[in-house]
């Protein structure tokens, strides 16, 4: 069965699709991006970026995915009373408003790799896959780095 639309339907959807969809992936800037492990024989470790929103609209990054690790997550560090260093998910993501920059850093939000699929070494590049609410998908690659 065909299920081709006339050309005046396909025009009306996609300004309809365009008009809500108000943010893209090229408004999302991501720098100084890197990977770190906590040793060189670790299973796992932490990626960490700066992530600029250019455009107009409040966004989120929800997930990020990647063949380098069995388990990627958006995580956040935060002191306990005792001094201790605690690592918690982050399930409503971390948010970007319209204009705003936001870093994931040590110490801070990060995205944790859980059972990393390779002995990485300084320069090794882990291909991830950004997801955001509103930019969609964004492909990023980055560099162990553990001199950072
Ligand atoms: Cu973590």
């Amino acid at each position: 069965m065909r299920t081709s639309l006339p050309a005046p339907a396909l025009l009306a959807f996609g300004l309809i699709f365009g008009a809500s969809q108000a943010a893209n992936a090229a408004e999302i800037e991501i720098r100084d991006a890197y990977v770190r492990t906590a040793s060189p024989v670790a299973k796992s470790g932490a990626a960490f970026m700066v992530i600029e929103n250019h455009g107009t609209v409040d966004d989120r990054l929800i997930a990020a995915s990647t063949d380098g690790a069995a388990i990627s997550e958006l995580h956040t560090s935060r002191q306990t009373d005792t001094g201790m260093m605690q690592m918690l998910p982050v399930t409503e993501g971390f948010a970007i408003s319209a204009g705003t920059t936001r870093a994931l850093a040590r110490g801070g939000d990060h995205i944790m790799l859980m059972g990393l699929t390779s002995t990485l070494k300084d320069g090794d590049i882990v291909h991830f896959t950004l997801q955001f609410e509103k930019a969609g998908l964004v492909e990023v690659d980055l560099p162990l780095d553990m001199a950072r």
